[in-house]
Order: structure tokens, then sequence, then C-alpha cells
């Protein structure tokens, strides 16, 4: 029989094209919803019973739970460098936790996940926590901050500096200080104090909202004390408890704005990051005390997107994602009776150690990802994820691909994140005070001389001075150290963590600029 060769040719170009092409027909609109050290354990939906969050379990019901997603870091700031980047934190200096007044981190003009966005015609905003430090060295705070996020691809931004707990308290509008009054400058040093004004330390009788357990004993903004100093900028100050509401009015907002064309939130939520003063409305509304008030508000926000993309049609065409920024802590640093009222409650679930920790509590982070069009409701997936890895998903989602010289250690995991395949990367560098080693569901974590506990905040944090391997698949709470009877995959696991960390990448394809 003879065949027509038009036909072939469109069958093949099909057939090679597919994987793209049906994605590529729509990409959605992208929301990605970043909690602020949220445990894996702390969603109902991840098995919760002192709280409740039907909003992100909404999300579950509705899409896929991740039981093996990661952030890149047990720690902020170089989690969120990763996410951005593509490229493990640890491998660049001054990715820890910033302080208030550090300059940016990044870059200026360095390819993020934003900006191959932006490429693909995304109009991208971002809303709540940076953390990644602005300006340059000595920038002041009353003229233009920048460099910043536009700087990295965000079209728009609207941004808590650093954290709650840190100085200054006030919020950054494309560029400038929101609020501020030109007459009443803004001053901040986290050396010494500015001026003579009372602090933590010295009026601890002025802290009428919380007050320190450990740390946080400086400037004294609306009743709290916070790490650093701050004096001037009165008009512009924030007050705790609307931050959400007033971060999640101006996601809901770049939404509306931008519903008529694609677009890529950046929803980073300070919840339940300290100092955890919610709004009043939810006070109260678990046993669990302040910190329990922060998940219910944390998924109230999450409720406020969902609700306003079904009002607008946008539901079906939109991708959804949820994660935190690290595992969870309890007490850290106000006296806000986490620990009194935490009762059953397992902020990580069932994994040891939470936020700070080599333990897998440390990185091990819900996941949830909803996109109607494409993903399977009510379904889950055990695919090795890292938020690291977004850069060349979204590349691919978005039909690009990733330069050679771009995302080090991002690995394109869109069939996994997606719930089409149960494999997604194998292996995972965990950054935590050590690098520890996932390779499948060993667990490789090297000898230290670190402290094995943290009493300040309560945190098992891994270290031994003995090697460490865990079989998660029997064992996810790392109770029982194989490492002596497996002598050789400790040997094998440690030879491939030093390779990746002499090396300058982990992406096969990657090739840094000096090599091409
Ligand atoms: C620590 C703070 C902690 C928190 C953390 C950063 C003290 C004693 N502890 O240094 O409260 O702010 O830094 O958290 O100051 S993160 O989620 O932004 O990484
Ligand atoms: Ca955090």
């Amino acid at each position: 029989m003879k065949q027509n060769p038009f036909l072939v040719i469109a069958i093949a170009l099909f057939t090679i094209a597919s994987p793209f092409t049906d994605l590529l027909a729509d990409s959605p609109n992208i929301i990605f919803i970043y909690a602020d050290d949220i445990g894996y354990g702390d969603l109902t939906c991840y098995g919760a019973k002192s709280v409740s969050t039907p909003n992100l379990d909404r999300l579950a019901k509705e899409g896929l739970r991740h039981t093996d997603g990661h952030s890149a870091s047990a720690t902020c700031t170089p989690s969120r460098y990763a996410l951005l980047t593509g490229e493990y934190a640890w491998r660049r200096k001054g990715t820890g936790v910033a302080t208030g007044d550090a300059s940016m981190i990044i870059e200026p003009g360095r390819t993020t996940l934003a900006s191959i966005l932006q490429k693909s015609d995304y109009r991208t905003g971002y809303v709540g926590k940076w953390h990644l430090g602005l300006g340059r060295p000595g920038m002041s705070w009353n003229g233009p901050i920048k460099p910043g996020p536009k700087d990295l691809g965000f079209d728009e931004h609207f941004v808590i500096p650093a954290t709650g707990d840190r100085v200054p308290c006030v919020y950054i509008e494309n560029e400038k200080v929101a609020g501020l009054d030109q007459n009443d400058p803004i001053k901040v040093s986290f050396d010494k104090p500015l001026d003579n004004s009372p602090t933590g330390k010295s009026r601890p009788d002025l802290l009428f909202r919380t007050k320190p357990s450990h740390g946080h004993d400086m400037s004294i903004v609306n009743g709290i004390s916070r790490i650093g100093y701050m004096s001037g900028g009165k008009s512009a100050l924030w007050d705790d408890e609307s931050m959400a509401d007033v971060i999640t009015a101006k996601a809901k907002s770049f939404i509306e704005k931008n519903q008529k064309r694609q677009f890529f939130l950046y929803f980073s939520s300070h919840d339940i990051h300290v100092p955890r003063v919610s709004h009043p409305r939810f006070s109260g509304k678990t046993e669990m005390g302040p910190r329990g008030d922060a998940i219910v508000q944390l998924d109230w926000c999450v409720g406020q997107i969902l609700d306003q993309l079904d009002q607008l049609n946008l539901t079906d065409q939109s991708m959804v994602i949820f994660s935190s920024d690290n595992g969870p802590v309890v007490d850290d640093g106000y006296q806000d009776d986490a620990v009194a009222k935490i009762g059953s409650h397992r902020p990580a679930g069932p994994f040891r150690g939470g936020k700070y920790s080599n333990f897998e509590g440390g990185t091990r982070v819900p996941l949830l990802v909803r996109w109607p069009a494409r993903i399977k409701p009510g379904t889950t997936s055990e695919a090795l994820i890292c938020q690291i890895d977004f850069p060349a998903t979204f590349a691919r989602l978005t039909g690009q691909k990733l330069e050679e010289n771009i995302g080090p250690d991002s690995f394109d995991v869109l069939d996994a994140l997606l719930g089409r395949s149960q494999h997604g990367r194998d292996h995972l560098v965990e950054d935590a005070s050590l690098r520890s080693l996932r390779v499948g569901h060993f667990k490789f974590i090297p000898a230290s001389k670190g402290r094995p506990f943290n009493p300040a905040t309560g945190t098992e944090l891994g270290n031994s001075n003995d090697d460490q391997l865990y079989d998660l698949s029997k064992d996810p709470g790392e109770t029982k150290n194989l490492a002596k009877f497996y002598p050789e995959k400790v040997a094998e696991m440690k030879s491939r963590l030093l390779g990746i960390r002499e090396s300058d990448h982990s992406r096969p394809e990657y090739k840094s600029a000096t090599q091409k």
C-alpha cells in the first residue's frame, strides 16, 4: 500500500513534538505560593490532626500531593537563592540567612526562574517575603531600592525585605519604601544602636505583643523587639497583624490585573515564621496558640487565591503550586507558647528534625500541585523533587531549552511534578549545616563535630561524630544508622557527594561560561 508522504511527515512531526505540544498548547498561569517554616506534618492533608487546613486540602484533593518534595536548604535565604537560580546555594559564599540590610545576593541580570518565564511572555510578579538582600552596599532606604526583584526577572514587586523579625519593618513596592515620609528618613544598622531608643533588651516592659525567648532583643517596632536596629520611617512601618491581609490583597490585585494574559505570581507568605502575630480573627482557632493561628491564617490566604481563580474563571488554566522554604521549628525565638501547646502535633510529620536540621525534617516539605486541565485530582507521588528544579522544569513547560550555562543543579522534573511519571531526580544534596546526600531512598549524612541538638530551638540537628546512613523506605524517621552494616554504600555515597561538591554543577548538560 502506498502511503501519503504528507501524512507520514505529519504523524512523525506530531510524535516528535507531542511531549511538548500538549503542554505548550496552553501553558498555564503559574501561581507559586511559598509558605515560611511550614513543616511536612503541619497540614491536614499531610496528616495533621490539631489544625484544619481546608483550602490547602482542597489543593491536594483537586491536584497532586508530593511526598518527597524538598526545599533546597533547611533555611530561607539559601532555599530561595537555589529556587530562583537553579544553583545549590552552598556553591556560593554569602548565601546564608541574610541580614535585613544585606545587599542583593544574586547578581542583577542573572537568568532566574522569573526571567525564564518572562521570555515566554509571562507577566511576572513577586509579593511577600523576599530575604535575598536588596540594593548595593551602603544603599539608602530613602532613595530607589535597587537592584532588586526587577533585576531578576520580576516585572513588579511588593516585598517584605527580609523577615518579620528583622528590621527594616517596611514594605518595598517597585523599588521604593511604601508610604515613606521623606521628612522622616529610615536608618538601619545591624552592628550597633542608632540612638538611645529603648530596645527589647533595655525595656522588656514595652513589649506588649510578644517577648523574645532567644535573640530578637534589639529595636522595638509595634511592641515587638526584632533583630537589628532601625529609626525613622514611622508612616511606613508595617502592622504585623494585618500583614497577611495586605500581601494577599496585593497578590489578588496582580491576578486581577493580569487575568487576560499569562502570568506568574510568586506569592511568598510570611506565615508561619516568627513573630507569629496573626490577625485577631484567627486567634484561638486551634489549641496550639499563635503557631496554630498562623497555620489557619496561611490557609485562609490560600483560600482567597483559590476563590479568586474560581471567580475569574481561571482555575482550569492555572497551575497552583504550594510549598515551604524549609522545615518546621517550634521555638524560633519568641515566647509564643508554641512549645507548651504543641500537644500531640508533629510539625515534621513522620520525619526527624526540622528547620536547621540535617535530618529529613530540614528540607522535606509539603509540595502540592494543582492544574485541573492536566493533573489527575486526588493523586500522590513519591518522586524525589526539589524546588531547585523549578528553573529547568518551567523552561521545559514553556517549550524552552535551558541554556547550557544556566541552572547548574536544576533538573527537568516536569513529568514527575505533574504526576505523569513516578521518577523525579535520582539524587539530591540536602543542605543544612552539612551537605547530605540522598540517592533513591538512601540518605547519607557525613560525620561532623557539630552539636547534635540545639536546646534554644529544640531541634535535633542530625550531627554525629559518625557517618550516618538511613534507608528511608523502611525508616523515614532516621532512627537506625546502617552505616556500619553497609560500608561500601557509605563509601560510594561519600565519593559521589564529594564529586558533586568539587564540580561546579550536577546537571550533566551544564557548561560554565569559562568552559565554553
Ligand atoms: C535565625 C533567627 C530566627 C529566624 C532565622 C531565619 C535568632 C536567635 N534566630 O537567626 O528567629 O529569623 O534566623 O529564618 O535570631 S528563615 O526562615 O528566614 O531562614
Ligand atoms: Ca523559612
